[in-house]
């Protein structure tokens, strides 16, 4: 059975949300980053992903890191209904990929640390300021995309739309304040963390 190592509050979710989405059944192993003791450290861990992260996968086998190369994986080779049908829906699927995972995740992160998640003290303004610019022309493509578009995927939600949204999930749970100003991202983000498969992975969170 595939094994995913690595606690649900971190990019592992991600994984859940697919698993969800393409009904993968699952064996769950809490590895722990961040405190005291984690068991990302461990070697047996560093052993699986040298990077010493989450999430990890283990697919009868088959070893994997790096959160949207596994979901990529794991949606292919369990026909995951969201799968693209065409090589023009791949085509979308692969660019959306990677202009989050390039140019969207990066500052993302960045702002989420210095605006909420790093305590006050270590915040740091100038940071937080200089990464939203740099995001903000960028979140105004996808806006501008959706302005034209039901979806990322076209008028169905599909693999393109479960990249962008599996990564931009922690700008909803950070009730990120840049979301304000792209009113057509919100209510597609809104909907798409509002999908049955990602309330069920949301639950593991709490
Ligand atoms: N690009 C990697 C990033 C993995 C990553 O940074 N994971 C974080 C949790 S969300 C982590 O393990 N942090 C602990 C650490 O860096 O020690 C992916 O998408 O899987």
């Amino acid at each position: 059975m595939l094994k995913l190592y690595g606690q649900y509050r971190s990019r592992a979710f991600r994984v859940a949300w697919l698993c969800k989405e393409a009904n993968i059944p699952y064996e769950h192993h809490n590895v722990t980053i961040n405190v005291e003791g984690a068991t990302a450290k461990a070697p047996w861990y560093a052993a699986l992903n040298p990077n010493q992260r989450v999430p990890t996968i283990d697919d009868d086998g088959v070893v994997m890191w790096e959160s949207a190369a596994i979901n990529l994986y794991l949606a292919e080779k369990y026909k995951c209904p969201l799968w693209p049908k065409d090589i023009a829906g791949k085509a979308r699927m692969l660019q959306w990929t990677f202009y989050i995972a390039n140019d969207i995740e990066q500052p993302m992160i960045t702002v989420m640390r210095h605006r909420n998640m790093l305590p006050p003290e270590q915040r740091n303004a100038k940071l937080a300021d200089d990464a939203e610019q740099q995001l903000t022309p960028r979140m105004q493509v996808m806006e501008d995309y959706l302005a034209k578009n039901r979806n990322f995927d076209g008028d169905a939600w599909g693999m393109a739309d479960f990249m962008v949204a599996s990564v931009t999930y922690s700008m909803w749970i950070n009730k990120f304040a840049l979301l304000g100003k792209f009113p057509k991202f919100k209510v597609w983000l809104d909907a798409s963390v509002s999908r049955p498969a990602a309330q069920e992975a949301r639950k593991l969170r709490e």
